[in-house]
C-alpha cells in the first residue's frame, strides 16, 4: 500500500488498542507519535543504502499460478533474503527484546506496522508480473501498472480523493463504523484467528495466503494490460481494498495487545 493505506491500516488498528496497549506503544514510539505517522517510514527506509536489506521484507513472492491456482507456501516462496513473512516473525522477537536499543526497538515496531498492511495488498502476496508492477495500465488517462493502482490510485479514490488528514480521518472512520456496528461486524472474529505472538510465521502464512486468494478471485481474474483501470475495474476493486486495509488494521490492533500484555 502507500502512504494513505498504511496510515489507514494504522488509524485503525489504534482505534482497538487497549489502554495497557496504548502506553507500550507510545512509550516505543515517545510521546504524541502517532501510530499513522510512522506507518510509511519502512517504505523510505528501504531505499536508503543502510535499509536496502529490507527491501525484500515488504512482499512474499507467491510462485503460484493465478488466476487458475493461488496459494502461498513458506518454503516455495519466502527467499533466502526475507520476505513479508520471516519479517513479521523476526520483528515480533526484535520488539520484545530487551538487549535491543531504543531505537532498534522503534523500528522494529514501525516494521511491524508497515508489514500488517503490505501482507493484506493481495500483489504483495504474489510473484506473477513481480507482483503486478509489469502489467501496464492506465489510471485517468495516465501510464502507470497494476501495482502502483493497487497501492496508491484506487485506495485513495476509495477514501474519497488525495491523502490528507482530513481523507485518512473520514476513511478509518467510515472503516471502524463497519468493523463495529456494520458490514464486517460479523466477519471481524475470523480476521483474528491468529494474533498469537508465539506462532507469527504461522499466523502470517495464513495472512498473506487470505491475501493472495484475491489475486484468483479479482485482481489477476482478468488481463487488464492496456487497459484503464478508473472504471469497471475499480469498481470491482474497491471492496476488495476497503475490506483488506480494515482487516490489517483489526488485526494489527489486537495483535499490539498481544504484545503488550506479554511485555
Ligand atoms: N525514524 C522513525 N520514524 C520516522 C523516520 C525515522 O522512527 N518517521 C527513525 C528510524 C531510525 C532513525 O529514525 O531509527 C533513522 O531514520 P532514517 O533511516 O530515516 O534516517
Ligand atoms: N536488523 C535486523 N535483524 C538483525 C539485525 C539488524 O532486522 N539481526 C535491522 C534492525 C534495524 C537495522 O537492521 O532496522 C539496522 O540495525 P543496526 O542499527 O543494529 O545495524
Ligand atoms: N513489490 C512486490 N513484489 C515484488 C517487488 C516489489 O510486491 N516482487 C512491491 C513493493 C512496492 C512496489 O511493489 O510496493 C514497487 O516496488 P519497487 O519500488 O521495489 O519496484
Ligand atoms: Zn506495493
Ligand atoms: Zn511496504
Amino acid at each position: 500500500w502507500g502512504t494513505l493505506g498504511h496510515a489507514t491500516v494504522a488509524q485503525i488498528a489504534d482505534n482497538y488498542l487497549t489502554p495497557a496497549a496504548k502506553t507500550y506503544v507510545q512509550g516505543i514510539l515517545g510521546s504524541g507519535v502517532t501510530m499513522a505517522s510512522v506507518a510509511s517510514w519502512a517504505d523510505n527506509y528501504r531505499y536508503t543504502t543502510a535499509g536496502k536489506f529490507s527491501a525484500p521484507y515488504h512482499f512474499i513472492d507467491a510462485e503460484d499460478s493465478p488466476p487458475s491456482s493461488c496459494s502461498v507456501s513458506l518454503d516455495r516462496d519466502c527467499g533466502s533474503g526475507g520476505c513479508v513473512v520471516s519479517a513479521i516473525a523476526n520483528y515480533t522477537q526484535r520488539v520484545q527484546d530487551g538487549r535491543l536499543s531504543e531505537e532498534n526497538t522503534k523500528e522494529a515496531l514501525e516494521f511491524l506496522i508497515h508489514f500488517f498492511g503490505d501482507i493484506t495488498q493481495p500483489l504483495h502476496d504474489e510473484a506473477e508480473e513481480v507482483g503486478g508492477n509489469d502489467i501496464k495500465v492506465t489510471w485517468d488517462g495516465a501510464d502507470t501498472n497494476l501495482h502502483a493502482c493497487w497501492d496508491t490510485q484506487m485506495v485513495e479514490k476509495a477514501a474519497g480523493g488525495g491523502n490528507s488528514t482530513a481523507t485518512l480521518d473520514s476513511f478509518s472512520q467510515t472503516l471502524i463504523g463497519r468493523i463495529d456496528s456494520g458490514s464486517y461486524s460479523s466477519e471481524k472474529a475470523s480476521w483474528i484467528s491468529c494474533v498469537n505472538i508465539e506462532t507469527a510465521s504461522d499466523c502470517a502464512v495464513g495472512w498473506a495466503q487470505d491475501a493472495n486468494a484475491y489475486n484468483c478471485q479479482y485482481v489477476l481474474k482478468t488481463d487488464e494490460s492496456g487497459q484503464e483501470l478508473d472504471g469497471d475495474y475499480y469498481t470491482g476493486a474497491e471492496p476488495i481494498i476497503e475490506l483488506q486495509l480494515a482487516k490489517g488494521g483489526y488485526r494489527l490492533g489486537a495483535y499490539l495487545n498481544n504484545l503488550a500484555a506479554a511485555a
